[in-house]
């Protein structure tokens, strides 16, 4: 099974939540995605999270909007690092996501990301670096990818 599972509490984050998919798939790192949400199928959250381990996940990146539960409910269920999307909505902007994934309470942390797709990206990039700590050949490919990124901001004003 692949060691990044992203999870989304809606099939309506997923225009967000693929942006998550683009570092992942530049740096060869293989993923998995899946609808889970932790008020309409709550059940299927507690399976996911109580089988991550088993299942051979290593990095989970959950997105929500609203009154954005996920993360924090996954990571009170894992050790597995939770990585955390605050998805745009339609009432405050994302606001509200994120004030719902970032406020965790001491002793159960989610890495926060930023509200929406930059946040998504984001979140695809730090699972990678999380791999990398053990993944020599990840990293450098990391490395690559962020020098290429370097190299491509230029340094004129057009
Ligand atoms: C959350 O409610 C989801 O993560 C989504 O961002 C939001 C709206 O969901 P839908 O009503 O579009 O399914 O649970």
């Amino acid at each position: 099974m692949a060691k990044v599972h992203i999870i989304m509490g809606s099939q309506s984050d997923w225009p967000t939540m693929q942006l998550a998919t683009k570092p992942l798939d530049d740096l060869g790192v293989a993923y998995e995605c899946s609808v889970v949400s932790a008020h309409r199928t709550p059940q299927r959250l507690v399976e996911f999270a109580e089988n991550a381990e088993t299942n051979g996940v290593e990095v989970i990146i959950a997105g929500a909007g609203g009154a954005a539960h996920l993360p924090g409910m996954t990571a009170a269920m894992t050790w597995i690092p939770v990585v955390g999307v605050p998805v745009k909505s339609a009432s405050l902007n994302g606001l509200d996501s994120l004030l719902s994934i970032v406020q965790m309470p001491k002793g159960v942390a989610v890495a926060t990301q930023a509200i929406g797709t930059s946040g998504a990206f984001n979140a695809g990039l730090m699972a990678a670096q999380i791999l990398a700590g053990s993944d020599k050949e990840l990293r450098e490919r990391i490395k690559t990818w962020r020098a290429k990124q370097t190299e491509s901001v230029p340094t004129n004003v057009e």
